[in-house]
């Protein structure tokens, strides 16, 4: 069944300029890219996103990280949409994601790690929401 997920490419990932790699294997993988757009986070958008990773010790720096330059916010559409984005994201560790996974090919650490992706279809809705809703 047709199922949507969130991605984000990370600042890291646009600085490195390997955005468009990063979009082209989202689109050799199946996937259909239903909405996408580019935008530098305030920091208090990023902290509303991460808000379940609050009480851990590295809130500050993830979402200073964040919103440290553009992102490009993707909703993806495919069967399993949710598992199959995480299954190519790889590992959060880019120094324990398998070859052949983005974060392994460009996270730079467990933080600057190039890409997000939901961890389930209820998150998946809440951020689709948190990103796309009311806009047109
Ligand atoms: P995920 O992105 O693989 O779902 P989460 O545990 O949900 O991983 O963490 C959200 C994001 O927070 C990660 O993608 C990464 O950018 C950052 N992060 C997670 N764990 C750490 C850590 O131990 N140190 C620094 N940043 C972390
Ligand atoms: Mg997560």
């Amino acid at each position: 069944m047709t199922e949507k997920t969130l991605a984000i490419i990370k600042p890291d990932a646009v600085k490195k300029k390997v955005a468009g790699r990063i979009i082209q294997r989202i689109e050799d993988e199946g996937f259909r890219i239903a909405r996408m757009e580019m935008l530098r986070p305030a920091r208090e958008l990023a902290e509303g996103f991460y808000a379940v990773h609050k009480s851990k010790p590295f809130f500050g720096s993830l979402t200073e990280f964040m919103s440290s330059g553009e992102i490009v916010v993707m909703l993806l559409e495919r069967d399993d949409a949710v598992a199959h984005w995480r299954a190519v994201m790889g590992a959060t560790d880019p120094a324990l994601a398998a070859p052949g996974t983005i974060r392994h090919a460009f996270g730079f650490s467990i933080e600057r790690n190039a890409v997000h992706g939901s961890d389930g279809p209820d998150t998946a809705a809440w951020e689709i929401d948190y990103f796309f809703k009311n806009k047109t």
